[in-house]
């Protein structure tokens, strides 16, 4: 790893200082009382709830809960990811650190290569661990399954065992069991995390649990219907009419194309009546006067313009956070209310560390949104996609309270280049190739099937939401101004952040992911016709 020589300085001095945190921790607990901090991660959604009016499907979704939690809460309306895809996303706001920095931008990578994070960096149950809290990834409240304890991380937590119970069931550490490393997931969860069950919570105050939701994800259908699944029985309910959503305008408006998307609402709705059971045990267990709740999801839209894709639609998450009435709210809390904010996902971590009191450490890129110790508000976020599955691209994009500015740098990855996953799991893929062929489909969506992508795009989002207008080449000097500017603070960026993407993955992992894609999903027709010979 090449790392820059102030960042390199800024590392060593956040773990000097981190140091001296968790000696102070060890010697002398905090003298004050300290919130519990409970963190919700949605999977693959938008701000698509009743509560986020401007999400064209806010009236065609139904999340109670969540609306009430909103409604109890503060909203933040323009909070994003730093990736659009899991392990990325989670790597970065589990850290506090660009994903893109720290080596952890390719999906799913470094899960059998022991790869260690950068000197300095270390994920955040760990610092709260040694600041006294207890730590948890709920994965089950009293028997009954409740979150998947996924941490999905591209590193290998390195530290002492915090949970002997669950390191007793992991393999020798010099098993490997290939790229996908699965049990990478439990040797993490093992040293991060005391628990993953949430009646050992009351008595373990204060603390820090995770509950990670299975929903959304289109997978979860195949789950339930498996014998033995822990899921069984917790299917959400069919209730979105498909005849009545609103079709982005990207997608062909195909019954096909209706159906998943209404797949994807009843999902989101399922996700609130579970995030309601939540609620509704930690104000029976006597915790909610005690607990900060933060509800957020772990990147965009499950859909194929949204997940691995830098456009709002992959990159806009809902985040509501709850104060609780036990400790003096921060002057940025006002209940009920929503928020404007440019926010990351990144900042979470920060954010976090001080409602626990704990210093940011230098060199830390998250930003503190709340409290005394609050950082400088963002006036753009960012956010990088690289390898997902067998899908290599490296995708830049930095968005503002009204523009976003992409930097494609492989355009040749065009946006229906093969990604295995999506052929098999999003119907609207082989749709768009079959009405393409038909001539059937209009400029917007045409431009989904073009054979390369714009090398710079630049929407509006306050006249084009759906970011279909690309503004890059227009005759507006405003846009051009927007244009010249963005791309400038997206290359600062890339720099002053050392984008470790720059460097590309070694061919030889690519080729293991290729082939690990085509075992689980296969290979569609077209893409064997074009490259006969190998896997492309
Ligand atoms: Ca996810």
């Amino acid at each position: 790893m090449k790392i820059a020589p102030q960042f390199l300085s800024a590392i060593l001095t956040a773990l000097v200082i981190g140091a001296v945190c968790a000696a102070r921790a060890a010697d002398a607990p905090a003298a004050t009382r300290r919130p519990n901090i409970l963190w919700i991660t949605a999977e693959n959604m938008g701000p698509d709830l009743g509560c986020y009016p401007d999400s064209p499907w806010s009236k065609q979704v139904r999340t109670p809960h969540l609306d009430r939690l909103a409604r109890e809460g503060l909203r933040f309306r323009l909070a994003f990811d730093t990736s659009p895809v899991c392990s990325s996303s989670r790597s970065a706001f589990m850290t506090g650190m660009y994903q893109t920095s720290i080596g952890a931008h390719n999906h799913r990578s470094h899960r059998h290569d022991h790869y260690q994070l950068p000197i300095g960096v270390r994920p955040l149950p760990q610092r709260l661990a040694e600041a006294g809290y207890f730590t948890a990834n709920v994965a089950s409240m009293g028997g009954k399954p409740v979150g998947t304890g996924k941490t999905d991380l591209n590193f290998e937590v390195n530290g002492p065992v915090l949970n002997t119970a669950l390191a007793k069931t992991l393999k020798p550490p010099a098993t490997d069991d290939g790229i996908e490393g699965r049990s990478q997931n439990t040797q993490n969860s093992a040293r991060l995390y005391h628990s993953g069950e949430w009646t050992d919570l009351k008595p373990r105050q204060p603390f820090f649990a995770q509950v990670n939701l299975p929903t959304v994800e289109n997978s979860v259908k195949d789950w339930v219907a498996a014998p033995g699944n822990p899921w069984n029985g917790q299917t959400h309910p069919a209730i979105t009419d498909p005849a009545q959503i609103t079709v982005p305008p990207y997608y062909p408006d195909h019954p096909v194309t209706r159906k998943h998307w209404a797949g994807y609402l009843d999902s989101v709705g399922g996700m609130d009546t579970r995030v309601g059971e939540i609620l509704a045990r930690l104000e029976a267990d006597g915790l909610a006067d005690d607990t900060v709740v933060i509800f957020f999801a772990d990147n965009g839209r499950l859909e194929q313009r949204g997940l691995d894709w830098c456009y709002d639609s992959g990159d806009r998450v809902p985040l509501i956070v709850r104060w609780p009435k036990n400790f003096p709210a921060p002057s940025q809390y006002k209940a009920g209310t929503v928020s404007e904010q440019l926010v990351s996902l990144l900042d979470l971590t920060a954010t976090t560390l001080a409602i626990a009191e704990v210093p940011k450490p230098a060199g830390m890129q998250s930003r503190v949104f709340l409290g005394a110790q609050a950082d400088p508000k963002r006036s753009v976020v960012f956010s990088a996609r690289d390898r997902t599955d067998d899908a290599v691209n490296r995708i830049r994009a930095v968005r503002g309270p009204r523009y976003r500015y992409i930097r494609n740098f492989m355009p040749e990855q065009s946006f229906l280049a093969l990604h295995r996953y999506k052929e098999a799991r999003f119907p609207v893929v082989p749709l768009l190739r079959q009405l393409h062929a038909e001539g059937k489909l209009t400029p917007a969506q045409a431009v989904l099937v073009a054979p390369r992508l714009p090398d710079e795009e630049l929407y509006d989002l306050e006249t084009d939401p759906f970011e279909i207008h690309n503004l890059a080449a227009s005759a507006n000097p405003e846009h051009q101004l927007m244009r010249k500017e963005m791309s400038a603070v997206l290359a600062h960026w890339i720099d002053e952040t050392n984008d470790e993407g720059r460097t590309p993955e070694p061919a030889d992992i690519v080729r293991q992911w290729t082939e690990s894609a085509d075992r689980q999903h296969g290979t569609p027709a077209w893409a064997k016709k074009a490259a006969p010979q190998k896997l492309p």
